[in-house]
C-alpha cells in the first residue's frame, strides 16, 4: 500500500514514469492518438508484479492527501515533454491525452495547464485532457468556467468513464468538450449483452448528433471491434489495438507510420 510520503520521495526520486495505450483509428486501423498512462517504477519490485505499480494503487491515496495536484501537473509536464522531444526528432505528431482528476481540476485553472504546455512550445491541439464526469459534476460552475476556456486555448478535452458518472444530459448538452470515452463496462458486454449493446450504440450516436468524437474504451475484441464499426464508432483504445507502452515503443509507432 502506498503512503503519502512515498508518493513524495518517489516523485523526488523520480520513480514515474509514463506509459502511452494507442487511440486507433476504426476505419483502417491507424494510430490517432496515445492516452499517457502513469506508473511507478518502484525498485525492490519483482517481475511477477511486473516491476512496476499501477495507478489504481496509488492514485486513490494521491486524491486523498492532495498530492494528485503536483502528480498531476508533472504528468502533464512530462507528456509534452516528450511529446516536444518526438516534434524535435521530426516525428509527425498525434495528440496526447493526459488525465486529470477531481482534485487537480478543482485547484487548477485553464490558465495553468496552458503555462505547463506552452513551457514546451506545443500546439494545444496536441493536448488532450481527460476528465471524469464525476469531477464535472462535482463543482460545476468551477469546471464549466476551465472548460470554456481550455476550448478557447484550443485545448481538447475528454469526458472520460462516460455512462458511470451522474452528469444529466441538459449538462452534458452545455459542456464546451471535443470527446465522449465510452467506459468500459459498457464495451465489456457488447455485442451478446442486449442493454450494454443499446446503451453504446445510443451514446455513439448521440455523440454525433452532439458533433463530438467519440471513443470506445477497454476493447478487448474483435466482435467489439465489429459492433463499433457497424455503429458508426470511429476510434477504439484497448488491448485488442495495442496495450499502454513505455515511451520508447510508443515512438516506434509513430515512426511505423511515416
Ligand atoms: O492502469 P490502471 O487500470 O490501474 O488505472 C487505473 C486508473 O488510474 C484509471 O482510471 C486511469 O484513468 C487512472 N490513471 C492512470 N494514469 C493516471 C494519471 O496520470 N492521472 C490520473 N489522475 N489518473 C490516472
Ligand atoms: O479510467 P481510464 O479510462 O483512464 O482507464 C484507463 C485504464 O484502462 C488504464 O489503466 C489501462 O491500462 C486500462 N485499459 C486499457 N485498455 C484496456 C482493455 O482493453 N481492457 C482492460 N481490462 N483494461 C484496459
Ligand atoms: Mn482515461
Ligand atoms: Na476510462
Amino acid at each position: 500500500l502506498a503512503l503519502d510520503g512515498d508518493l513524495r520521495v518517489a516523485l523526488a526520486l523520480k520513480q514515474f514514469r509514463l506509459h502511452y495505450q494507442p487511440k486507433v483509428s476504426l476505419i483502417d486501423f491507424s494510430l490517432e492518438g496515445f492516452e499517457a498512462l502513469l506508473r511507478w517504477e518502484k525498485p525492490g519490485l519483482e517481475q511477477d508484479q511486473g516491476m512496476m505499480i499501477p495507478p489504481g494503487e496509488f492514485i486513490p491515496v494521491a486524491e486523498e492527501t492532495g498530492f494528485i495536484v503536483p502528480l498531476g501537473d508533472w504528468v502533464l509536464d512530462e507528456a509534452c515533454r516528450q511529446m516536444r522531444e518526438w516534434l524535435d526528432a521530426g516525428m509527425e505528431p498525434v495528440p496526447v491525452a493526459v488525465n486529470i482528476s477531481p482534485k487537480h481540476l478543482r485547484n487548477r485553472s485553464a490558465e495553468d495547464f496552458r503555462r505547463i504546455i506552452d513551457r514546451h512550445r506545443l500546439p494545444p491541439g496536441l493536448i488532450e485532457l481527460e476528465i471524469t464526469e464525476g469531477a464535472v459534476m462535482q463543482d460545476l460552475d468551477h469546471a464549466l468556467a476551465v472548460l470554456a476556456a481550455l476550448k478557447a486555448m484550443g485545448i481538447r478535452v475528454a469526458v472520460d468513464d462516460f455512462g458511470t458518472g451522474h452528469s444529466s444530459l441538459s449538462y452534458l448538452k452545455r459542456l464546451p468538450i471535443t470527446t465522449l470515452k465510452i467506459d468500459r463496462s459498457f464495451i465489456n458486454g457488447v455485442p451478446n449483452e442486449r442493454e450494454d449493446a443499446g446503451i453504446v450504440s445510443t451514446i455513439i450516436a448521440m455523440a454525433d448528433m452532439l458533433g463530438l468524437d467519440v471513443v470506445a474504451e477497454g476493447v478487448e475484441k474483435t466482435e467489439q471491434a465489429n459492433f463499433l464499426r457497424h455503429h458508426n464508432c470511429t476510434q477504439v483504445q484497448g488491448w485488442l489495438t495495442g496495450r499502454p507502452v513505455p515511451a520508447d515503443t510508443a515512438c516506434g509507432l509513430l515512426t511505423e507510420r511515416l
